[in-house]
């Protein structure tokens, strides 16, 4: 019992140490890419507009019963079908079209802002 509880302190420990240590070398460079998670729900992109720079990532998750998809308006990138509590990424490229909506439920749009 008592060596089970040493242990798991001893990863909680590197975790900490890798994080920090990740962070330290993070603060050098300009970039660090980041995940932006967007949550469908209620036939809605929450947020609608999101702010990533190129090499991030963008991850929807359905939460609602309908799939649903998230489309570029000029169709140069799609997360195909989402089902209900799945989640797709997409990567952040130069010159990606920033306006999309849901294939299925067209109303529903969503808007990338590419700084
Ligand atoms: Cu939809």
């Amino acid at each position: 019992m008592a060596s089970k509880v040493i242990r798991r302190d001893l990863l909680v420990g590197a975790a900490a140490c890798a994080g920090a240590l990740a962070t330290s070398v993070n603060n050098g460079l300009a970039k660090t890419p980041r995940t932006h998670d967007i949550r469908i729900k209620s036939f809605e992109f929450e947020p609608q507009t999101i702010t990533v720079k190129v090499g991030d990532t963008i991850r929807w998750t359905n939460e609602d019963l309908a799939p649903h998809t998230a489309t570029a308006v000029a169709a140069d990138w799609d997360t195909g079908e989402i089902v209900k509590d799945d989640a797709r990424s997409i990567k952040v490229t130069e010159g990606m079209e920033t306006n999309y909506f849901c294939a299925f439920h067209p109303h529903m749009k969503g808007t990338i802002e590419l700084i």
